[in-house]
């Protein structure tokens, strides 16, 4: 019998084993179909990793499935319970997939961070909803379905980090990049745009080092992106327990390729970046935000304040020094903002040894104290929820400034992006990259990271806008014309030949 049919006649019924039939898990991974710059590459589409734990979390007797619809259109297909993840500008598409199955009769349950930061929502769309960790709450979720008496909320909190139990990889049939790890978890900065301190506690909270040098065993993709917020904690013995993962890497002779997210401090200490570069990292995702103290201010990010902007400089030199490439983040739409500092910020970003840049619109993602306090001055424009959350992914203006209109800080940002996403200077940056840090790995990670983050942002601007302002010179236009065709060249033989390889491994 098709577990279909009895996910039909079982919705709310105790199920049962006795007959031995495999109960299935359908986890899907929805996408914004809205915005598909995020989708139309390998390296820009990555696994969903809570999944992988609630899958580990399944007792062996069920069957489960992932639908990345990353990398799949979404069809029915069968499931006696379908489990979702979420980004909030995904939910709307979750909510959509939800009603087809609810539809059908078959029970659906939410988690992830959108679930957690507006649960009101998204009981509403789905039977069941789980906020916080998948680790505190699943085995009862599982449990109590299988006795038929599964309930409407579930609360999985913030745990303990031996509870984490290693990612189930098998169920990763796509050809993604990277594998994705977890070494930490928790951030006490609070800074007032991000949802990680409210989702993830205060607390550092850093699994054991050789657990994870274990689960990195694991891992069968030659290029891993550590997801932690800050891989080199503020916590006193951080810069050891690194240490001891980078090196554990070495010795373990593990040849990977990696990045991952850290702030200033990440080159306090030049053995951390030693053996950071050691092991194989190549760039490492730092939260510059912005290069004015008062936009900093604005937004609390008091970890640059107290370093000082003045600061960046040298940090980027010494990683550099050891060959790690620095991909900033950088925030546009803060309330002192005005167009006057998006142009200069974008001249920082273009005069800086910055290797990549993600420049984004300041975006009030709910749960943070940003959102609170911008719905409480009356200032968020998009807010016909839950559709409007499908904008929620940074390249759209949600909200008006005390200076700037919704189409204003869009038209500034659009200038902005051309101005530093054109072929020019990003080639002009991969050069600079190479020369800083002498690997050809690093230029390269960079300017891909560089191109595909324009390609997301200038999505739908046509080829010839976004060459740069030498185009029309027939000089420029042969130097642009040969330098892209090296670049497919090289893209031809490194990455397009490792993609296959990951593809047939599967
Ligand atoms: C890695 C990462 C990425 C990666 C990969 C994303 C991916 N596919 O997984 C990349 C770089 C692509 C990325 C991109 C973006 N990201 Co991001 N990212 C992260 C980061 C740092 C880690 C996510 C992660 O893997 N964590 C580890 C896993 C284990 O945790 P988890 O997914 O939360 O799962 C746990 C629980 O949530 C729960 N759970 C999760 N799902 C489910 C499902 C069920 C059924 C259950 C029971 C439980 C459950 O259990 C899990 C285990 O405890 C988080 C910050 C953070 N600390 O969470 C931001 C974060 C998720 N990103 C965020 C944002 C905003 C973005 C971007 C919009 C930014 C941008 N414009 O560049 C884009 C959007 C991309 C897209 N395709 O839509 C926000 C999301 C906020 C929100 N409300 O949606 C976060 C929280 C950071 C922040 N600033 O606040 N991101
Ligand atoms: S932006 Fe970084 S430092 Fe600030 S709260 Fe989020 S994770 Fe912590």
């Amino acid at each position: 019998m098709p577990t279909f049919a009895i996910a039909e006649t079982n919705k709310f019924l105790k199920v049962d084993m006795v007959k031995g039939h495999p109960v299935k898990l359908l986890l899907i991974h929805p996408a914004n179909k809205t915005r598909t710059g995020f989708l139309n590459d390998h390296s820009t589409r990555f696994m969903p990793l809570g999944l992988g734990i609630v899958a580990a979390l399944t007792p062996p007797h069920w069957e489960v499935e992932l639908l990345d619809e990353s990398f799949e259109d979404f069809t029915l297909r069968p499931a006696d319970l379908v489990a979702f993840t979420s980004f909030t500008s995904n939910a709307p598409r979750a909510y959509e997939i939800a009603a087809r199955y609810r539809e059908a009769g078959i029970h659906t349950v939410m988690g992830g961070i959108h679930a957690s930061m507006f649960t009101e929502e998204a009981l509403k769309y789905m039977d069941t909803v789980v906020t916080g960790e998948a680790e505190g709450a699943w085995p009862e979720v599982i449990a109590d379905f299988e006795a038929g008496r599964i309930k409407r909320l579930y609360e999985g909190g913030i745990n303990d980090v031996d509870k984490i139990p290693h990612v189930r990889r098998e169920i990763y049939k796509y050809p993604y990049a990277y594998d994705l790890v977890q070494t930490s978890r928790g951030c006490p900065w609070g800074c007032e745009f991000c949802s990680v301190t409210h989702m993830c506690g205060k607390i550092y909270r850093e699994r054991d080092v050789e657990d994870v040098l274990d689960e990195l065993e694991e891992t069968t993709r030659p290029m891993v992106f550590f997801v932690d917020d800050n891989l080199v904690n503020y916590k006193k013995g951080s810069d050891e327990r690194a240490i001891r993962l980078f090196k554990g890497m070495v010795e373990r002779g593990m040849k990977k390729h990696w990045l991952s997210q850290a702030a200033l401090n990440f080159a306090d200490n030049e053995e951390v970046l030693y053996w950071a570069r050691k092991s194989g990292c190549t760039i490492i995702l730092m939260g510059i935000e912005a290069e004015n103290p008062e936009a900093l201010k604005d937004v609390k990010k008091n970890l640059n304040l107290k370093r000082g902007t003045g600061s960046y400089e040298t940090v980027i030199k010494k990683m550099h020094r050891h060959g790690i490439g620095i991909l900033a983040t950088l925030i546009f739409g803060m309330d002192s903002d005005r167009k006057e500092d998006f142009m200069a910020r974008g001249e920082f970003i273009n005069k800086s040894t910055l290797d990549a840049y993600q420049c984004t619109i300041l975006t009030p993602l709910p749960g943070t104290t940003l959102f609170d306090r911008l719905k409480e001055q009356n200032r968020i424009v998009l807010n016909n929820y839950p559709d409007d959350w499908k904008h929620y992914h940074f390249i759209k203006a949600t909200h008006v400034t005390p200076n700037m209109s919704q189409d204003e800080i869009e038209s500034t940002m659009h200038e902005v992006w051309l101005n530093l996403y054109n072929k020019e200077t990003m080639r002009r940056k991969m050069f600079r990259t190479l020369w800083n840090t002498k690997s050809f790995m690093t230029a390269y990670w960079a300017y891909a990271s560089n191109h595909n983050y324009g390609r997301i942002c200038l999505e739908g601007v046509p080829e010839s806008n976004v060459a740069g302002s030498g185009w029309k010179n027939f000089k420029h236009r042969l130097y642009l014309k040969f330098t892209d065709k090296v670049i497919w060249l090289i893209y031809q033989l490194v990455w397009t030949r490792m993609i296959r390889k990951i593809s047939a491994n599967r």
